[in-house]
């Protein structure tokens, strides 16, 4: 068996198949090429066929998109499962998956981008650690990093605007609300079926840079302000505190190396 995980440490998706892989307790490596090269790379494991991280390599087979992953890992080691066993309860759990992928990662993503804008050092230090070591510790290198990510994210993401924020912030609480409903009609711990699975993952680990639990990925030292702001207004919700309770409970450590 040989598995890689081609990744990006700070992302949310990538923290998707990295909980799921350790939670299976697969063995694997890390490869974490610094963005935007990854896309290259992605499109070049895939043969075409994805052009984001993460993209695993199991057995030689390559996959792309976390929501493939995990249904991947879950053929691959059925045990522990991330699938509810009961069919009405697995569907409802791969649609909640997918409605926080397309309804809370990218927004979630956008929000941090364009509130990094504003935030003095913010681009640089978030971009230090997918820097090469000699480049990261270079005060130019730390500087022409953080503007080739300022620049990069504008490009690919258009996150400059007030709109864009906007946006953001309002999927981020209808993400919140969706959150707040499942909690309430699972048992109050977990989303389907009593137990851990999928949706409780996808749900906890893509609110992640949102919570910031100290068990997720490391996002930046220094919040920027505005998103601090926001985040003061959704901290005492039960949702937000669900993804703070589910990561401590259910993640260990995601910040070995
Ligand atoms: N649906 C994909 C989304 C992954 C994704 O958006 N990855 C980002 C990093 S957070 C990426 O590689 N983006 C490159 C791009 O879109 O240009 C998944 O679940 O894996």
């Amino acid at each position: 068996m040989s598995a890689t995980l081609w990744q990006i440490p700070v992302s949310h998706f990538s923290e998707k198949a990295r909980w799921a892989l350790e939670r299976k307790g697969i063995e694997h490596e890390r490869r974490s090429p610094p963005p935007p090269s990854h896309i290259p790379i992605a499109l070049w494991l895939t043969r075409g066929g994805c052009h984001t991280f993460p993209v695993l390599v199991l057995d030689g087979r390559a996959i792309g998109d976390s929501a493939a992953i995990i249904a991947a890992l879950e053929e691959y080691r059925p045990d522990p499962p991330l699938y509810p066993d009961d069919p009405a309860d697995r569907r409802r759990a791969l649609e909640i998956e997918a409605f926080f992928d397309a309804e809370l990662g990218p927004y979630a993503r956008a929000l941090i981008f364009h509130d990094l804008r504003d935030s003095p050092g913010g681009y640089a230090d978030f971009a230090a650690p997918m820097l090469p070591p000699p480049v990261r510790e270079t005060r130019v290198g730390r500087a022409a990093g953080g503007a080739l990510a300022r620049t990069y994210t504008q490009v690919r993401f258009r996150v400059a605007g007030q709109e864009a924020a906007e946006e953001a912030r309002a999927k981020v609480l209808a993400a919140l609300d969706r959150l707040e409903a499942e909690i309430a009609a699972g048992d109050g711990t977990h989303l389907v079926g009593g137990r851990f699975s999928v949706a409780d993952l996808a749900a906890a680990a893509l609110f992640g840079p949102i919570v910031q639990p100290p068990e997720g990925p490391h996002v930046g030292s220094a919040p920027p302000p505005a998103f601090e702001e926001f985040r003061a207004t959704i901290a005492d919700r039960p949702g937000y505190r669900w993804v703070a309770e589910t990561f401590a409970r259910e993640r260990g450590d995601a910040r070995r190396p």
